[in-house]
């Protein structure tokens, strides 16, 4: 039931297949992003966000994608140097044996390679960027987008007191963001949203990320949040522990939604059917590209589970990506999909900017957006070149 991989050149009906681009060279640029303020979840504090970036140059263009692994192994077991690792040692090197190679034969060449998914999601959106480019479609419109705007929502960090988490969520809610997702850990839990809940009113889309950090052991602590309507809460316990999260719902009025749980369409499926979430978090990075995560939107959807997509602190390049997916029909709630200024004063393309809660899908070639090559430069911890043929 779920769509095929589409080739963006398709083969012409009266045979040949059409040409997609040949890279010649990819460049592998690290960048470091300061945070406009730290970052802290249940697993640690940010201050500044370490990116892969993936650029292609082709024989007709380039591509731009970005791997959302983080520094430590904290949200999974990726990081930002393996990632790369994996990708200059065993990813590239099987795609670079080809002469052309489509995004949507990537997922196949990559499959001896066991999961790294997030290092081959930053290649898939590279070679998406590129195709679409050059075939002058947006990822959007590729994708099967039936939105030209997406609800916003925002992820608020684990403040140090009550205090300064209510003034913060009420500057969210002053700029219009539509939801707001409070980060939470054991101890800085029930009270932190009965104190929000209290400010805000009901009427408040109000839903909390615990990242994995209780055990089936809280359940009757977790089920203390019943009482404030939350709209979900996401990732109560470890990634592999899905028949405990089955158990769990059972005890909890507060639906369940896996995002480090769910690693591709398979994983969803089996999540769904053994009730151990009732709404999903689709993060393209968590699941080695935006066409797995197409698939997961389309397991969901035929199953009636709402989904929203993650965020994982993206740069422009990477936030663009996730408007277009964000605009598929099944994605019905706000996501994390929040404004650049949420994460960054600077930002290595255009900003993205709320306007009544919403940002726009971008409508251009490819990712629709354009890197600003001297913001990237001077953001550069490290740069390597790998060109065809050594
Ligand atoms: C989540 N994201 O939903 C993640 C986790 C997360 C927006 O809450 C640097 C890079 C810091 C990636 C902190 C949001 C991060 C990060 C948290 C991802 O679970
Ligand atoms: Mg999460």
């Amino acid at each position: 039931m779920s769509q095929p991989a589409t080739p963006v050149f398709p083969a012409p009906a009266g045979g040949g297949a059409r040409a997609v681009p040949r890279v010649e060279a990819v460049e592998l640029v690290r960048i470091a992003m300061p945070l406009v303020a730290p970052f802290r979840t249940s697993f640690g504090v940010q201050t500044e966000r370490d990116v892969l970036l993936v650029h292609l140059l082709g024989d007709a263009g380039e591509g731009w994608g970005e791997c959302v692994a983080m520094q430590e192994p904290g949200y999974s077991s990726e990081y930002t140097e393996g990632a790369q690792q994996v990708i200059e040692h065993h990813l590239l090197p099987r795609i670079l044996a080809r002469d052309r190679i489509g995004a949507a034969e990537l997922e196949g060449a990559l499959a001896p390679v066991r999961g790294h998914r997030m290092a081959k999601a930053a290649l898939e959106m590279a070679w998406l960027d590129l195709e679409l480019r050059a075939a002058g479609r947006s990822l959007a419109e590729y994708l099967g987008a039936v939105r030209t705007e997406v609800d916003c929502g925002v992820s608020v960090g684990i403040a140090d007191t009550t205090e300064e988490l209510l003034e913060t969520v009420a500057g969210y809610l002053d700029q219009g963001y539509r939801r707001i997702k409070l980060k939470i850990e054991p101890g800085l839990d029930i009270e932190r949203v009965r104190a929000v809940r209290e400010r805000c009113g009901r009427q408040v889309l109000l839903q909390v990320d615990a990242n994995a950090a209780y055990t089936l052991d809280d359940a009757d602590h977790l089920a203390r949040l019943d009482e404030f309507d939350l709209l979900l809460i996401e990732q109560p316990l470890p990634e592999e522990q899905l028949l405990a999260h089955a158990k769990l719902a059972r005890r909890l009025t507060t639906p369940i939604c896996l995002d480090e749980s769910i690693t591709s369409a398979a994983v969803a499926a089996e999540a769904i059917e053994m009730r151990a979430c009732s709404i999903v978090n689709i993060k393209p990075g968590r699941v080695g590209g935006y066409l797995e995560a197409r698939r997961i939107h389309d397991v969901c959807a035929a199953r009636g589970v709402p989904v929203w997509c993650g965020g994982m602190l993206e740069t422009g390049i990477g936030r663009a990506a996730n408007l277009a997916l964000a605009a598929l029909p099944d994605f019905t709630l706000p996501g994390d999909t929040s404004a650049s200024d949420r994460y960054f004063r600077q930002d290595i393309t255009q900003a993205f900017v709320l306007e009544n809660g919403r940002l726009r899908v971008p409508t251009g070639p490819g990712l629709g957006v354009e890197v600003r090559r001297d913001v990237v430069d001077s953001l550069t911890t490290r740069r390597t070149v790998i060109r065809r043929d050594g």
